[in-house]
């Protein structure tokens, strides 16, 4: 009888075993999870670029500049989580060097400059305010560093660790570690002023690094991009706002990425390495006053939104703070109108009461039993089991026939190719009384957690994009140069003050001015005005200014002292600014 039992009970357990789907390929760790849950966090960049007017500092700044007299991370705080973030990622180092907490590796911190007497420490503030108010909290902290006279030996490397070790020993919980990819370059550098250059893959002897990272926080994500060890969240190739309308959360753990492995992920790679989408509020990331008149617009800050959370990313956005200490009023509205506008969009399920027919393993059907009307689409995988559908097909029940539908916001094609944890489509609003779902080809048997159907109100008419294109093509002379110049005939004399510049918008364009010198003529000689670089260019192709002061000229030249590729400098658009 015992025996018999026994058996009855093995049978029992077996059949629960089988009916139960096993996961399929790599599979997201509690961490990544709990991450990609999280859809939206926020970037605060704020350090003493944001009293320089610049994107990236040399290394050589003043840190007494750093006095901010109304700084206050709970305003901070406060304008994220209205925003929807649901936590922060703030700059502790930018490329300068300059620490927003007073290490005890360096005095080029906080500890020298006039805020609070020395004796501030932004890191901790925003720390414990980010978790009395629900937020989670992660630090940026730049493995490249200007400032640094140690910066490219190994000596460095040490010195980069002992602060990260601080970061994450000294200030709770830490849900994620941002290691920005600007590596090596000219620089300050203890005053050698000098290009130190250095081998990405190999110099941050990353592997330690990680492995320090997990003995100290072990519920920390690492974001890095192409590092000797593969991080857990991945850079998604561009800062404009966008992953790829194919998107897989996978990566080869013993290959560096190409650009398409970043923006589309990699079908058949064999990690979990989801893309994370980071843009900021305004073009730039640091706080530049001309900017004020560029916030995102609410249209373009959906748009955004639907290209990354809504393609199965999360979204970073980045929001900088002013030099007073706080963020600008523009943003923090910006920031919670798209966050209601969100919640509003999704908040009415039209299919939260429709069961799905299922007729196989791969056709589902929502019947709604009356025309509705919609734009919208959502669909989940069961991620847990891994990403397994590659394309499907969308179509909905209306006049008496089936139409295919298709993703408006789609680069090519129908756009109907991968799920992942989330997937949104936009198309114009139809009326239907029914939707078909047919997963045209998967990896394994589709495990779909969620289907949902939205109607959102049109606002491309009430908002237009404004802040994205500052001006037209200016009605100036262009003289064509055969090398790496761009002229400009002003025609007459003219009192400038500076000269815009927009760089080709194209996906890796060549001709990409990083550095440049600025030169006019009134009489018969060229006069120098200014030199410099256009830092984070080709990662972030946004308007670039350059200030001088006014002078009479009847001729401009912009040389591209260094191109990205390439010998001719191109460019998308110019500005002559005059007085
Ligand atoms: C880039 C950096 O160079 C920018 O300054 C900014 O921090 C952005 C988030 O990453 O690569």
């Amino acid at each position: 009888m015992k025996i018999f039992r026994k058996i009855a009970l093995a049978l029992i357990v077996l059949s629960i075993f089988a009916c139960r789907e096993l996961p399929y390929g790599p599979i997201p760790t509690e961490e990544q999870l709990k991450l990609q849950e999280m859809e939206m966090y926020a970037f605060i960049h704020y350090s003493l670029n944001t009293y320089t007017d610049q994107e990236w500092g040399f290394g050589n700044e003043d840190p007494t500049l750093f006095n901010p007299d109304k700084l206050d991370v709970r305003q901070w705080v406060a304008t994220c989580k209205n925003a929807g973030m649901k936590g922060i990622i703030f700059t502790a180092k930018h490329h300068c060097g300059f620490c927003m907490w007073p290490s005890e590796y360096t005095d080029y911190s906080v500890k020298s400059s006039p805020w609070k007497d020395g004796k501030g420490d932004v890191v901790r503030d925003l720390a414990e305010a980010c978790r009395e108010e629900g937020l989670r909290f992660a630090v940026y902290l730049s493995p490249w560093d200007r400032n640094h006279p140690e910066y490219g030996r190994p000596e460095y490397v040490s010195y980069f660790r002992n602060q990260l070790r601080e970061l994450l020993s000294n200030y709770g919980d830490i849900f994620e570690v941002w290691f920005d990819g600007a590596n090596g370059g000219d620089g300050w550098y203890g005053g050698a002023n000098e290009t130190r250059k250095i081998d990405r893959l190999s110099y941050y002897q990353w592997s330690e690094t990680y492995d320090m990272i997990r003995e100290l926080q072990p519920h920390c994500v690492i974001w890095n991009d192409g590092a000797d060890r593969r991080g857990d969240l991945r850079w998604v190739g561009t800062e404009a706002g966008n992953i790829g309308q194919r998107n897989w959360s996978l990566m080869r753990s013993n290959q560096d990425p190409n650009w398409g492995d970043l923006h589309f992920g990699v079908e058949d790679g064999d990690v979990w390495c989801p893309g994370e989408t980071n843009t900021s509020i305004r073009p730039g990331w640091f706080y530049h006053t001309y900017e004020d008149g560029h916030v995102k617009s609410l249209s373009k800050l959906l748009d955004t939104y639907y290209k990354s959370v809504g393609r199965n990313s999360t979204l970073l956005l980045n929001f900088p703070i002013m030099p007073n200490g706080l963020i600008s009023p523009i943003d923090s509205a910006r920031g919670a109108a798209f966050n209601k506008m969100v919640n509003e969009i999704f908040a009415n399920d039209l299919a939260s009461d429709v069961k799905p027919q299922m007729y196989d393993d791969s056709t589902y059907i929502l019947d709604f039993k009356k025309e509705v009307t919609f734009n919208r689409f959502m669909a989940c995988e069961d991620i847990r089991l891994g990403q397994r559908i590659k394309k499907f097909r969308l179509e909905v029940f209306s006049d008496g026939e089936w139409k295919s539908l298709k993703d408006e916001l789609a680069d090519w094609g129908d756009g109907l190719e991968t799920i992942g944890r989330k997937r949104i489509i936009c198309f114009p609003s139809v009326s239907a009384s029914k939707i078909r779902i047919t997963i045209v080809e998967s990896k394994a048997t589709p495990q779909i957690k969620r289907f949902g159907v939205f109607m959102a109100p049109d606002i491309t008419s009430e908002t237009p994009d404004a802040g994205e294109k500052i001006s037209s093509k200016m009605n100036i002379a262009m003289i064509n140069t055969p090398n790496s110049s761009i002229m400009i005939d002003l025609e007459n004399t003219k009192r400038v003050k500076g000269l815009r510049y927009l760089p080709p918008q194209k996906q890796g364009a060549s001709g990409i001015i990083t550095h440049y010198s600025l030169w006019s003529m009134n009489g018969n000689e060229w006069e120098k005005l200014s030199e410099g670089e256009f830092s984070n260019i080709v990662n972030n192709p946004i308007w670039q200014t350059i200030n001088i002061e006014a002078v009479d000229s009847k001729l401009i030249r912009l040389d591209g002292e260094k191109l990205n590729n390439g010998t001719m400098a191109e460019y998308e658009d110019l500005e002559v600014l005059y007085e």
